[in-house]
């Protein structure tokens, strides 16, 4: 097995596509989606665009669906929803489609959607993608980080190298024998440097500070938690989750 790491939608080289494809943006749409599908949603369907989202979600029933859209951090105007993994309760979200739309974190879903497998890694979902790896055991995995709006992101290559650092112990193999490039070998060393303190990370990171200045501390420290859902966001029609 290679693992590959493009930080951003931008850098993933559309021309190929790998055996399976995990898209990651613990701030925040990844851990967004493994909540919505742990307290019930029927699925999550995922837009880079806004129009797009309210056309194919006028076709289902006001009773079973929500609609979730964030830009720049905040809720949209008209929607159900933002983009906070801590708005996503059962009551809410039981047995609803969930149709979202976010700067950066859907488009990392629909830049790979081509692959044969498609998931949605967040820190929270760590341990149920890296089982699901290797009982498929791909030849080629891409892991593909939202960034913001084209940059490299902190927490989503740290939670590419939680990814990583996991499959390296279960497959017993050495990071030289794993790594596909030299991102997925940087992410490796920045998980291991930061995995007692992901929070203080967050503090650090471009985004999580962003999300501070939002007043959203107690999404960075929903966020920061690892391997606590047993949750498997794996495509199942192109965009839908
Ligand atoms: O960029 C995105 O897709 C979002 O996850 C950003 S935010 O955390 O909602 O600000």
């Amino acid at each position: 097995m290679k693992i590959f790491l493009y930080h951003t939608p931008e850098l993933t080289p559309v021309q190929n596509v790998a055996d399976c494809a995990i898209a990651i943006d613990v701030l925040r749409a990844t851990t967004t989606i493994v909540k919505a599908l742990s307290v019930g949603a029927e699925a999550v369907q995922v837009f880079s665009d806004l129009d797009k989202l309210m056309q194919e979600s006028a076709a289902w029933a006001p009773e079973k669906r929500l609609r979730a859209g964030e830009r720049g951090g905040g809720k949209v105007a008209g929607y159900d929803l933002g983009n906070s993994p801590l708005d996503c309760t059962s009551e809410r979200m039981h047995d609803r489609r969930l149709f979202m739309s976010t700067t950066n974190g859907t488009r990392a879903l629909e830049i790979v959607q081509a692959s044969p497998s498609v998931l949605a890694a967040a820190l929270i979902n760590r341990r149920a993608v890296v089982d699901y790896v290797l009982s498929q055991r791909p030849e080629t995995v891409w892991i593909v980080g939202a960034g913001w709006e084209g940059s490299f992101a902190l927490e989503d290559t740290v939670c590419a190298g939680a990814i990583a650092h996991s499959l390296l112990a279960g497959l017993n193999c050495t990071l030289e024998e794993l790594a596909g490039n030299d991102e997925l070998a940087a992410a490796v060393a920045l998980y291991e440097q930061w995995k007692d303190n992901l929070l203080g990370l967050f503090h650090l990171a471009s985004h999580g500070k962003r999300l501070l200045r939002l007043d959203c501390h107690d999404d960075l420290k929903y966020c920061a938690q690892t391997d606590v859902l047993d949750v498997l966001p794996i495509q199942r029609e192109i965009g839908v989750l």
